[in-house]
């Protein structure tokens, strides 16, 4: 049963308690790999569920539009203060409600409509608010965007490099959602330093990495650095802006109030639990693990002939071109799921096929590494993939059945933070 329990919530509402229940015993009997997701501590979740919900703060600490804010101003003091001491930043601003307000925070506070803004094109890799044409950021700013090598399905510095001198963006963005490589944050620091742009580095998914040590920081590099807080950060779901002395003022008046009002206290207080959490030695084991167990799980994926973006991955995500298995990455995604493996279908770079039907799958590894699995685990993630995704071609359910009836007696081995 769902850990803290929930007798409140049971008893005034079954129906939504059942619902809850229901969704904790999934994660517990899934394998999952959605490379966004992980599992927060029991702490985290206790933190995201008390009375703090209840209260508003517009402003921030010392300068508040409502009264009564004797603890709130307290709580928000510690999340900020443990998000600085851990990633080494003068400000940082714990407000911002998931990543894409933070990331328009940015626009707000560095630039105006119609500017010039670089980000990494979606289909490569980048995120919609690294100035996509679907997205306001692509709307409403002259967005340019770079890409990836066709023969190495890596980041083309190159041509990021040549797109900046031409088109002197105010901002570029590097990160995204879907790069399997370390980024190389003193080569676009570099570039933005030539062209008179301000570095934004965007570590949502990596930023769980950056706090343990497994991926080089962007600090003293990009001048802002937005993250969200519930990847491999291991907190609950939300968002923070991280700068320098110099952007303080003016993001921070963006967050509010520029985009947002009053900032989610329950939230703030998770987070600072997890800023906690990713300063002990053990989150830097954990974030090595995590690599540790991608490495492992895309070496087992190529034995079994799985053709992987880029050849391989330096952090905790895998994208997956399912192109030469024969069968599109939405049908096997839904059949990975019928067998007991989350993850999400995902288009691959030059994809030829449609972003709601695409080639590729994407899994990474942060949940299953807080879950206890390790390197040793990862060959069996691998044939339970390969046998789901034979099993997909083929039409075969019973096969895809007995995949799940493994995956559940594996994980009962397996305890998760939130489940009894
Ligand atoms: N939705 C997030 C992800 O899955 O990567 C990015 O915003």
């Amino acid at each position: 049963m769902h850990e803290p329990g929930i007798p409140h919530l049971t008893a005034a509402d079954p129906e939504l308690a059942t619902l809850v229940e229901g969704e904790a015993k999934r994660q517990f009997e899934k394998v999952r790999l959605i490379a966004s997701e992980n599992y927060v501590s029991t702490a985290v979740l206790e933190a995201t569920g008390t009375v703090l919900t209840n209260k508003y703060s517009e402003g921030y600490a010392g300068k508040r539009y409502y009264e009564g804010q004797q603890f709130i101003d307290q709580i928000e003091t510690l999340a900020v203060d443990r998000a600085k001491a851990l990633f080494g930043v003068d400000h940082a601003n714990v407000q911002t409600y998931s990543g894409s307000p933070a990331n328009l925070a940015v626009y707000l506070a560095l630039a105006n409509p119609g500017d010039t803004v670089m980000g990494m094109g979606l289909p490569a890799g980048g995120h919609l608010t690294h100035g996509w044409n679907v997205s306001a950021t692509g709307k409403w700013f002259r967005a340019v965007q770079y890409g990836v090598r066709k023969d190495t399905g890596r980041i083309d510095l190159d041509e990021v490099r040549e797109v900046a001198r031409a088109e002197r963006p105010k901002l570029i963005f590097c990160g995204g959602t879907a790069i399997p490589r370390t980024i190389d944050f003193p080569a676009f620091a570099e570039i933005a330093r030539e062209v008179g742009a301000v570095l934004v580095a965007d570590i949502a998914h990596i930023a769980g990495l950056v706090a343990g040590g497994a991926h080089p920081s962007p600090v003293g590099h990009a001048q802002v650095i937005t993250t969200t807080t519930h990847k491999t950060l291991r907190g609950p779901r939300g968002a923070m802006l991280l700068s320098d002395a110099e952007h303080a003022k003016a993001l921070d008046k963006a967050v509010f109030p520029g985009l947002q009002g009053g900032p989610h206290n329950h939230t703030t207080a998770g987070i600072a639990v997890a800023l906690r959490e990713a300063a002990q030695p053990s989150f830097a084991e954990y974030a090595a693990a995590v690599v540790a167990n991608a490495q492992a799980l895309a070496g087992a994926l190529q034995e079994r002939g799985f053709d992987l973006v880029s050849g391989g991955t330096d952090n905790h995500l895998i994208l997956i071109d399912l192109t030469s298995k024969g069968i599109g990455g939405k049908p096997a995604a839904q059949a990975m799921d019928r067998a007991g493996i989350e993850l999400n279908y995902n288009t691959v770079p030059f994809d030829p096929r449609k972003p709601f039907d695409p080639s590729g799958v994407r899994l990474g590894t942060p949940a299953v590494t807080t879950r206890g699995l390790g390197v040793d685990q990862m060959p069996q993630l691998a044939d339970w993939i390969d046998r789901a995704v034979q099993a997909a071609s083929a039409g075969d359910e019973s096969a895809i059945e007995k995949v799940a009836a493994e995956v559940r007696d594996l994980l009962a081995a397996y305890p998760m933070p939130g489940w009894a």
